[in-house]
């Protein structure tokens, strides 16, 4: 399959952040190794002068969604710490809009739709589909995949690109099923021309 990349399209990095990669405070296995496809996807969407969105977890001290509170993760991507930082390497463009979620103590949202602008933002800018890829598979990219799909916007699922938490085994193989039977398409670099 080839995919042509042009008008109508824009490339979202959902939480590629330092706590997400091994040594982070909820590293996904092997989550580094998407930092340079990912960037491979950002200097095409910049080759083909398409906008590129980098959605980050951005939470307050006492997030609902930290174990000390009661929810299920420990701390982590705390905003303005290193844990939230992007990762190292990660090469987004200046241009790039940076999308900021979960950023109140009382709720969470794994979607970069969850609270932000992002679906307005991608309209007034012409986008009709999104390629999607980052952290993590079976939650972030889960959740703003089936987001993007109910706001209309087609998906292009960077299959190189995300890797999956597994808290129980096989969560990342559903969550790609999941997506693939509500319509994105899995597409890996080389499915992408240049
Ligand atoms: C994520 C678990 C907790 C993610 C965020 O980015 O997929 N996973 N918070």
């Amino acid at each position: 399959m080839t995919v042509n990349v042009g008008a109508g399209d824009a490339l979202l990095v959902v939480d590629t952040q330092r706590d997400f990669l091994p040594g982070g405070s909820l590293a996904v296995p092997d989550g580094d190794a998407v930092v340079p496809v990912l960037n491979r996807y950002i200097a095409l969407a910049h080759r083909k002068g398409r906008p590129v969105f980098a959605s980050r977890c951005w939470h307050p001290k006492k997030h609902c969604s930290f174990k000390a509170q009661g929810g299920p993760w420990p701390d982590h991507c705390v905003a303005g710490t290193p844990g939230a930082e992007f990762a190292p390497g990660l090469e987004l463009p200046r241009e790039a809009t940076i999308i900021s979620k979960a950023t109140s103590e009382e709720a969470d949202a794994y979607s970069a739709f969850s609270g932000t602008d992002l679906a307005r933002d991608l309209r007034d800018r012409g986008v009709k589909r999104l390629l999607v890829g980052g952290l993590a598979t079976d939650y972030c990219v889960l959740n703003s995949v089936r987001d993007a799909l109910k706001e209309g916007f087609s998906v292009l699922l960077l299959t190189d690109a995300i890797r999956a938490v597994n808290v129980k085994p096989g969560d990342g193989e559903r969550a790609r099923r999941e997506m693939e039977q509500a319509g994105a398409v899995p597409v890996e670099f080389g499915d992408v021309s240049r």
